[in-house]
């Protein structure tokens, strides 16, 4: 009966457990997980192209092998994240249909362009590290399928960090032009970075009723603020100034206060009017136009060797 079946739900996400495929769960629950996961899976396949134009160019062999596992593993958490999708009922096609339509959200950061090579280390040092920092804490999601996949994704994304940072610390200790490089990709990432983590709470739609069955267990600027405190002293190790003339540590708050940020300029790359919006989706559309005969002839494989297909 629907009253008990909903005292079930309520009572697994008040004990902390874990919601899995099989349960039952309000509609606007389901919604939400395939909302956010589908987001988040576009973010992960679009994520790829930013850094994917570097691999021809990388400068030494290290480098491109680096790259590539690094742009590789992303294909493989949009993978698993369609996997976690599907066991809410979603239809990958479907998805990537919307995806290509414009109908469903990808992160607003893979909407600006690489022109260095040190935008691949600043994209691994603040773009991977505000990924950690907001995904770590969905390891605790309540949506089982999405927070056993968050454990491995966050494990890459560790890797992918400490490469960036990595690639970061031998520039600077390379030539002036390296080090300035470094800064300028500094500059043009740090703003964009703060914006991952969302609209400010007052103006975030969805964190009250996610907080409350616990798909999110932070609100947006909770994680930014965690992310600011993280990387200020690692800018200064690395010796690089982050592009804000109001950023000072805050004693009384025990965090580092921080100057506003242009959220109009979140809103535009939002809603599809960012620097690199139409380049991503025309490769992802043509990359998926392009694949129709691999789709086709799986297709055609699976149903020869189906039940049916033997008859
Ligand atoms: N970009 O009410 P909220 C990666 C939308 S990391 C675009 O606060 P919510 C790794 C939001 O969807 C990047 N849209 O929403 C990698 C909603 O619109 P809707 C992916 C944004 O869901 C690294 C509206 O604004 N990570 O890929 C953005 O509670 C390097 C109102 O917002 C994830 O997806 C934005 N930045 O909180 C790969 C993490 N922010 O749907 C390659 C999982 C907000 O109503 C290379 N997701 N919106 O039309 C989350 O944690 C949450 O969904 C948030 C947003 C925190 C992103």
């Amino acid at each position: 009966d629907t009253r008990e079946t909903q005292a079930h739900f309520e009572r697994t996400i008040g004990r902390d457990q874990r919601i899995e495929p099989r349960d039952w769960m309000p509609d606007k629950y389901r919604a939400t997980m395939v909302r956010q996961i589908a987001q988040h899976a576009h973010s992960e396949i679009i994520g790829m192209q930013p850094e994917g134009a570097w691999i021809t160019r990388a400068p030494s062999l290290r480098r491109k092998a680096i790259l590539l596992a690094k742009v590789q593993d992303e294909a493989g958490h949009g993978l698993y994240l369609y996997s976690a999708a599907e066991t809410l009922g979603a239809d990958r096609s479907d998805l990537t249909a919307k995806l290509i339509s414009g109908g469903q959200k990808y992160s607003s950061i893979f909407n600006y362009p690489t022109p260095t090579f040190a935008d691949v280390g600043v994209i691994g040092w603040l773009v991977d590290g505000a990924a950690i920092c907001n995904q770590v804490p969905l390891c605790r999601s309540s949506y089982g399928p999405y927070a056993r996949a968050m454990i491995r994704i966050c494990k890459e994304e560790s890797f992918h960090q400490r490469q960036g940072y990595e690639l970061l610390m031998t520039l600077m200790r390379g030539t002036g032009a390296q080090r300035e490089m470094v800064q300028d990709a500094v500059n043009r990432w740090w703003w964009p970075s703060l914006m991952m983590f969302g609209p400010p709470d007052a103006d975030s739609t969805h964190t009250a009723q996610s907080m409350a069955w616990k798909i999110k267990r932070h609100t947006n600027d909770e994680l930014r603020q965690r992310f600011v405190d993280m990387t200020v002293p690692q800018a200064d190790a690395l010796g690089v100034t982050l592009p804000d003339p109001d950023l000072r540590w805050n004693e009384e708050r025990g965090h580092h206060d921080f100057g506003e940020i242009d959220w109009s300029e979140l809103k535009r790359v939002i809603s599809g009017d960012g620097p690199c919006n139409a380049e991503r989706i025309e490769r992802r559309r043509k990359a998926h136009e392009d694949g129709a005969w691999v789709r086709e002839a799986a297709a055609a494989y699976a149903a020869k060797h189906s039940d049916s297909g033997r008859e």
